[in-house]
């Protein structure tokens, strides 16, 4: 069975011109792209992309962050998808946790400047692709 995960590639990762390296990277998997667009996240959608980690130490810091700048929001499509790509982006601390050849572990030096997020599981990107992309 074919499952849907939301994948977006943060501020940090759009102004480093890596938009096109976490493209190519998906589509190399085998993962197929179903939406792709550039723009600008308002505070709203942050917080509610974000709910899970409200009352957090780094919870301003992230809303702040990733509402600095445009980010690429894409929905991908495979079997066992968001699995798929929370292997390609590595662990949450990119140099802690994400292994080399992980898009965090050949990119990322900072837990906040991590370039990517992907849901965590198949009923978070249920929630994260209505949130992100309703008329899909
Ligand atoms: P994401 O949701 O962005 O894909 O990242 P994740 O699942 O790997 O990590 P998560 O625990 O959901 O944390 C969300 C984002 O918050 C920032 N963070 N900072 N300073 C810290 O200790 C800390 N912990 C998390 C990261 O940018 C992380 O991606
Ligand atoms: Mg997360």
């Amino acid at each position: 069975m074919t499952e849907r995960t939301l994948v977006l590639v943060k501020p940090d990762g759009v102004s480093r011109g890596l938009v096109g390296e976490v493209i190519s990277r998906i589509e190399r998997k085998g993962l197929k792209l179903v939406a792709l667009e550039l723009r600008n996240v308002e505070r709203d959608l942050a917080e509610q992309h974000y709910a899970e980690h409200a009352g957090k130490g780094f919870y301003e810091d992230l809303l702040s962050f990733i509402t600095s700048g445009p980010v690429v929001a894409a929905v991908v499509e495979g079997p066992r998808a968001a699995a798929a790509f929370r292997q390609l982006a590595g662990g949450t601390d990119p140099v802690e946790k994400a292994a080399t050849g992980s898009i965090r572990g050949d990119f990322g030096m900072e837990v906040q400047y991590n370039l990517v997020h992907g849901s965590d599981s198949p009923e978070s990107a249920e929630r994260e692709v209505k949130l992100w992309f309703p008329d899909l």
